[in-house]
């Protein structure tokens, strides 16, 4: 994998010794079939989160006073991990990213008594975290959130469904998003935290995607939880997990740029050592085309996610419209790089067990989740003409 990138001003040499300890380990542990999945991916993922915190790499997730490595969430460290797990093994990567966004909000928001409870143990990878805030009638649009949250003798009652929730059903803890006050949108949204053994909590589904990963369909009947379970302030809901998407999107866009990295090595692998017509597919201009465009496209999407992770770690309050701009480039060109990379490996492109066919499979979620290309575009606009007024 190209690490010259490391050498730009964004990088500390913290940041360069992380990213060679991370190469090292996946190349180690996922080797050339972290694409492969045999048996049960439940498994497989508390595999893995020990892996990861036997490396000390979900310490990245949670805050040093916790046990973490800096002293809140680096954007550039999770960045980092993410784009070099991902280039060996997708569910790696979904794995380390889950521990980050589903204690997202403890870390950011939460009461110190919470992030004494739930951090270490999510940093040591003990504790596997989940985020749930997609219902089936809100997804894109987190105002139109309908889970209802009300308080009843002290504690709070939680009734509804959420879906297409990462970890659901294997999770010990859940940031949950619901409707605490009786007012219509944004403004009456709160988060909580939920326990894997709160009684109330049901399994409904669980849903089976194009690349596997632990996902599920989750019903909250009337599940009584104590008042200190609400994480900030009620009715900041909203802006909690607006603010946690902000950290965790460029995360999804560094995911999406190791898939393309992995891409444009496996497709000039190929290109160069491919004979046809008497010489190699390197030599013929439409390939070369196609490489150029992509190692330009995984250029331009580093620079944009690292601007976004330097822009935060260096103390921007919010980097709503660099996160946005981030995920939407960097996932959007890796599908198109990706692509090109089944068309240069022809058959074997789209043949199950190739590389290039699991990338495929892999990068299409990131287009949706934490925010679809659709939403990231109207965000951009949004902090566009808002700056121009
Ligand atoms: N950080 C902090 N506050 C934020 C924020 C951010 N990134 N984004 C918005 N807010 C605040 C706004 O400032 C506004 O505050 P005031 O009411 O005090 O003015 C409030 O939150 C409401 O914002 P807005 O009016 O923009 O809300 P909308 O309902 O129009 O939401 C989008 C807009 C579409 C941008 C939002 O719903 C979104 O990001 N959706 C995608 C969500 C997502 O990623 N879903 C996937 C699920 S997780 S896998």
């Amino acid at each position: 994998m190209d690490s010259s990138f490391l050498n730009w001003p964004f990088f500390t040499p913290d940041h360069r010794s992380l990213a060679e300890q991370v190469r090292s380990f996946a190349a180690d542990t996922f080797g050339e079939t972290g694409f492969e999945h045999h048996g049960d991916i439940d498994e497989e993922c508390a595999d893995i989160r020990r892996q990861l915190g036997a490396q000390g790499l979900t310490r990245y997730c949670i805050p040093e006073e916790f046990g973490g490595h800096h002293n809140q969430l680096d954007v550039r460290s999770l960045c980092l991990i993410r784009e070099t797990l991902a280039y060996r093994s997708g569910l790696a990567d979904f794995v380390f990213a889950m521990q980050g966004l589903g204690s997202g909000a403890i870390s950011l928001f939460g009461a110190p008594e919470q992030k004494a409870r739930y951090l270490p143990g999510v940093g040591s990878g003990d504790l596997c975290a989940a985020f749930a805030l997609t219902e089936p009638e809100a997804g894109s649009d987190v105002a139109a959130i309908a889970t209802q949250a009300r308080l009843e003798g002290g504690d709070w009652v939680i009734e509804g469904e959420k879906t297409y929730i990462s970890n659901g059903g294997i999770a010990d803890l859940y940031v949950l998003f619901a409707r605490s006050e009786d007012v219509p949108g944004a403004r009456g949204l709160s988060a909580f935290i939920i326990e894997a053994n709160d009684p109330g909590l049901d399994v409904v589904e669980r849903i089976d995607t194009i690349a596997p990963h632990p996902l599920a369909r989750l019903r909250f009947n009337k599940m009584r939880i104590p008042a200190d379970r609400l994480i900030g302030e009620r009715g900041q809901g909203f802006k909690i997990a607006m603010a946690t998407l902000d950290v965790f999107r460029s995360t999804v866009g560094a995911a999406s740029l190791g898939f393309a990295r992995r891409a444009l090595d496996e497709a000039t692998r190929r290109a160069q050592t491919r004979e046809l017509f008497g010489s190699s597919l390197a030599d013929l201009p439409g390939v070369q085309t196609q490489l150029a465009e992509m190692a330009l496209d995984i250029d331009t999407s580093a620079l944009l996610i690292y601007r976004a992770g330097w822009a935060k770690d260096s103390g921007a309050a919010r980097i709503t419209r660099e996160a946005a701009m981030a995920k939407l480039h960097a996932t959007e060109t890796a599908q198109h790089g990706i692509d090109k990379a089944v068309q240069i490996f022809g058959g074997l492109g789209v043949t199950k067990g190739s590389v290039p066919e699991a990338l495929y499979r892999e990068v299409r979620a990131l287009r949706i989740y934490e925010g679809a290309s659709e939403v990231q575009k109207l965000v951009i606009a949004r902090q566009h003409l808002a700056g121009a007024r």
